[in-house]
């Protein structure tokens, strides 16, 4: 057993070990609860990570501090490649969270021998550390992907298309941010590797990828999303497999609907069709009148679908409508960048 007063030169070597890695550890928790707060306001995670800060400032004894300079560091200011190229907030959460992980096993290992109740603190909060900042990672994909759908008032479905992949690389090109992937027929080997091509593009251009009823195929082509319909598998299911970073966003085009998604906990609701469409020629359109009274206390996003084209976007917008959802608009334009230019300049008018 260690004794806290010695003088002797492993000893104090131990120390001055842990000295550094308590201030490492406590660093780089500051750096994850402020994420949390600023980054996130989730307020939950601050609490927590800010009781660890205080757990191990408590125990950051004086004779760990009266080590610091024991030995001269001489990797003081090193910088690694890696810490330069840190840039999206994803890099910061991982490598802070990796030298909270790191610094707190060191201190586990180094302290058991001496100071059995850091030890066993130190182990415990590691621990903990490993789920938040998988949760930390969720939770600021899943705010990233809501800022893209409350930023943005255009959404653009898709149609089967030899071309497809070009049309869609036109439409982010010209700013859309959301693409829904929906297909009927076709083999699903085929929509596996399409979706995996169009979810690739979309990452380029910084737009969520959403894929129309198939939660196996939103899975495995990691989709931002999954957009179902009232016959689709449940809301809470759904989000179970998929958990809480992604998108799940519903059809809904009466009151019971609508609120049952909303208590189910979706992301955002399409409403329509607001027009006659040939793209669902079974569905009655409901008008926008009853579209007015449906969304009037909704506070998630929604999207108006169904016959919407160029020239009846200035109409829905003087209604009140803001977003809208496309298929046949866009999907058979000759010049689907130029439309979209102009559908998203009709959109951003101020009515
Ligand atoms: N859901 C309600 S209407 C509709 C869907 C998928 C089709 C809309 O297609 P279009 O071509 O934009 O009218
Ligand atoms: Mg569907």
């Amino acid at each position: 057993m260690l004794d806290f007063n010695t003088s002797k030169a492993e000893d104090l070597r131990t120390f001055q070990i842990i000295d550094a890695n308590l201030d490492r550890a406590r660093e780089g928790l500051r750096v994850l609860e402020d994420w949390a707060r600023f980054g996130l306001g989730e307020e939950k995670y601050v609490e927590r990570i800010k009781n660890f800060r205080q757990i191990l400032g408590k125990n950051h004894l004086e004779v760990y501090k009266q080590s610091r300079n024991y030995i001269e560091d001489k990797c003081k200011g090193l910088t690694h490649q890696e810490q330069i190229n840190r840039k999206t907030h994803k890099q910061i959460i991982s490598s802070n969270s990796a030298r909270v992980q790191e610094a707190l096993r060191v201190i586990e290992e180094f302290s058991r021998l001496h100071n059995h109740d850091l030890s066993k603190i130190a182990s415990a909060i590691r621990y903990e550390i490993y789920t938040i900042e998988i949760d930390l990672l969720s939770l600021s994909k899943s705010k990233c992907s809501k800022e893209i759908l409350n930023e943005n008032d255009l959404y653009i479905i898709t149609d089967p298309k030899d071309n497809l992949l070009e049309i869609i690389e036109e439409i982010l090109i010209a700013g859309v941010r959301i693409i829904q992937y929906r297909f009927k027929t076709g083999t699903d080997k085929d929509h596996l590797q399409e979706a995996i091509q169009i979810k690739n593009l979309c990452k380029r251009y910084n737009s969520l990828f959403i894929v129309n009823d198939r939660l196996d195929i939103a899975l495995a082509s990691n989709a931002d999303g999954i957009h179902l319909g009232q016959d689709d598998l449940a809301i809470k299911t759904v989000r179970k497999l998929l958990g809480y970073s992604k998108i799940i966003g519903i059809s809904a085009n009466n009151e019971i609907d609508i609120s049952n998604a909303l208590k189910e906990g979706c992301d955002y609701i399409g409403i329509g069709p607001v027009f006659e469409t040939a793209t669902k020629k079974d569905k009655k359109p409901i008008g926008i009148e009853k579209i007015k009274t449906l969304t009037k206390d909704l506070n998630i996003p929604w999207f108006a679908i169904g016959g919407i084209k160029s020239n009846n976007i200035s109409y829905l917008k003087r209604n009140g409508f803001k977003k809208v959802a496309l298929v046949s608009e866009l999907m058979n334009s000759e010049d689907p960048k130029e439309d979209a230019i102009m559908i998203l300049k009709e959109l951003s008018h101020e009515n």
